[in-house]
């Protein structure tokens, strides 16, 4: 192979690659390692300790859906917190909402911000809407120190290793359900459904004990492990499959539609058995 590649271990036995043009930037910030690559076949890619967190082709899938799902589960959002997410992204899709007034970013690592900004203009765009506002804290503490704030919470988080533990334990779901509103909607990533199984079975029974409405819904994301990869939504008053499609705005998406939100929910048969299946059980 010709060139040089970089690889992801995404388990111990698998790995991606893909071919560098250049790398445009690499540091170590006081949480992690940074780098900024160009790649022939994602564009522009954000690497956070060697692990592939957004790359220019294909971010839409993951941001889209992170975003607008539970924005129009929420028939008016006005308030909405983002608990990591520097690259910017997400935030770029919540402030296409008119309703909405405030978000609030709550990133760790102010360099991922700086980098994003400079780097990936294009994914880090919505950070400079008037209606942001950035904070560079401890998203688990934030959490706890809030009640009856946010209309959505929106987890953006790295891999559920060093820091990022936290923000996949029951207590930090039992603190959002506290900082929403009372018909406030919740959103995390949860990795992926191919690798990580037992994981999304743990997250959606605390999220059932936690919210009156708990469901798993699925978008692709071709260049995070396996492919396929799972979003856990709480709620205290809104199902997502009863959105009033006549009262959600209008947003430009390149991948999310009325009809996507709707079907995302549909389960394929080895998602709904590991999801009934026994604790210990790996699909
Ligand atoms: N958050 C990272 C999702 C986890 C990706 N995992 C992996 N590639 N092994 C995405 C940040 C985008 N805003």
């Amino acid at each position: 192979m010709r060139g040089i590649w970089f690889s992801e271990l995404q388990t111990p036995d698998l790995a991606i690659s893909v071919r560098l043009n250049q790398t445009l930037h690499h540091e170590k910030t006081p949480y992690q390692e940074l780098a900024v690559v160009d790649t022939e076949a994602y564009g522009r890619m954000l690497l956070l300790d060697n692990i592939i967190q957004t790359t220019v082709k294909d971010e839409f899938f993951y941001h889209e859906m992170i975003a607008h799902v539970p924005l129009n589960t929420h028939p008016n959002p006005r308030t909405a917190l983002v608990i990591g997410g520097g690259d910017g992204g997400v935030v770029r899709e919540i402030v296409k909402h008119p309703s909405i007034e405030k978000v609030t970013l709550v990133e760790i690592d102010a360099r991922v911000v700086a980098n994003a900004r400079e780097y990936l203009p294009e994914i880090a765009c919505g950070l400079d809407d008037a209606r942001v506002e950035i904070r560079f804290e401890d998203g688990i503490e934030h959490v706890r120190q809030r009640e009856n704030t946010y209309d959505v919470i929106i987890v953006d988080s790295t891999d559920p290793i060093g820091p990022a533990v936290g923000l996949f334990s029951a207590e930090f779901y039992r603190n959002v359900y506290r900082a929403l509103k009372a018909d406030g909607v919740f959103v995390a990533q949860t990795e992926s459904p191919i690798f990580n199984s037992r994981l999304i079975r743990r997250i959606q029974s605390d999220l059932k004990e936690i919210f009156p409405i708990a469901r798993l819904y699925l978008t692709t994301v071709p260049t995070y492990p396996g492919g396929l990869w799972a979003f856990s939504l709480g709620s205290k008053e809104y199902d997502p499959l009863e959105v009033d499609w006549r009262q959600a705005p209008q947003v430009a998406t390149r991948y999310y539609t009325p009809a996507i939100h709707q079907a995302a929910f549909s389960l394929p048969p080895f998602v709904q058995e590991f999801l009934e299946a026994p604790e210990e059980e790996e699909f």
